[in-house]
């Protein structure tokens, strides 16, 4: 019996599907110290794992580069967050929650906004500048029109690249459009679980050139577990220089006189609906900490 490492590129009844250097897959089961450890253990992680022949036994888990909490995984080079511009409408919140996420992960993000053929110009142009004057790579895509597509590909290349985003947006069918042979099923065309749900199961790793891609699940809602209200303002990157010029420390820059934030909302410089998420979302954290400190 020997040891290997390899990547979770799956998990799917109780079975871990574990790719190694050479592209071999084991289905492998986890050591019985371990199951402790179960939950914790998501797509993208790496793994020593016994080889047993068919079935292999994970024995540990190698530490991490990085983690996201939505979707659920381990060492991702890049999140695609992917929305619709139209169809289903654009939700600023949802969207500044998930950049919220993967910029508590620390984890570099490509923004995607999908179904341009649908969108009036004027839209996409303001949903673009939006992100891309605080700094996010955003690209602008119709699958129907195959715009973008190219972009979308050179920014991925050879890397670990994670789709996330609501049902609906388009995530499969751009992974389809990236590579034909993905076949992955698409929103409407099942009409009997209706549209655009949860046609994703699963958080898979899919080989792609180099790299690989991961589709996931949609989601309706993100609540906010993880994150710790102290650190929200720097989940939202354009506050954080301004934060450390607020009158008072600890400024929440809701109702503090002397407040940067609020000063450079007033002067245009930041987006209204990047300001709105970030309240909407620190009173939705401060519910949760008074909760917490009740129990
Ligand atoms: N008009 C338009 N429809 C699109 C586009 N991309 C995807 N769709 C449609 O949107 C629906 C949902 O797509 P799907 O890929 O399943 O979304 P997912 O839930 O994010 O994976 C499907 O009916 C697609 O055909 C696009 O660029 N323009
Ligand atoms: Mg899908
Ligand atoms: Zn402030």
């Amino acid at each position: 019996m020997t040891n290997q490492v390899g990547r979770i590129i799956k998990n799917y009844n109780g079975y871990y599907y574990v790719e190694t250097k050479e592209k071999t897959i084991f289905t492998c089961k986890i050591k019985g110290k371990l199951k402790q450890e179960r939950f914790s253990m998501v797509t993208g992680d790496f793994v020593e794992f016994e080889d047993g022949g068919t079935e292999g036994m994970i024995t540990a888990i190698l530490p991490r580069k990085n983690f996201l909490q939505r979707p659920l995984m381990a060492n991702v080079d890049v999140v695609v967050v992917t929305f619709a511009m139209v169809d289903p409408d654009f939700n600023s919140l949802l969207m500044d929650k998930l950049l919220a996420l993967t910029a508590m992960a620390k984890i570099s993000t490509v923004i995607a906004l999908n179904k341009m053929d649908l969108a009036t110009p004027s839209l996409a142009a303001d949903l673009t500048k939006i992100y891309q004057d605080i700094g996010y790579q955003v690209i602008n895509l119709s699958t129907v029109q195959g715009k973008g597509i190219e972009e979308l590909r050179q920014s991925i290349a050879g890397k670990v690249a994670v789709f996330a985003g609501p049902s609906g947006v388009g995530k499969s069918t751009l992974l389809n459009c990236l590579d034909e042979k993905l076949h992955l099923n698409t929103g409407y065309v099942s009409k009997k679980i209706g549209r655009g749900r949860h046609t994703t199961k699963f958080a898979q790793l899919m080989p792609f050139g180099e790299g690989f891609i991961a589709d996931t699940p949609g989601f309706g809602n993100i609540n906010l577990e993880e994150l710790a209200i102290d650190s929200l303002e720097n989940c939202f990157r354009e506050f954080t220089p301004l934060a450390r010029q607020c009158k008072f420390t600890g400024c929440t820059h809701i109702h503090e006189p002397g407040c940067a934030v609020k000063a450079a909302l007033g002067a245009g410089k930041i987006a209204p609906s990047r300001y709105e998420s970030y309240v909407t979302m620190f009173k939705e954290l401060a519910v949760k900490k008074e909760r917490n400190l009740k129990k």
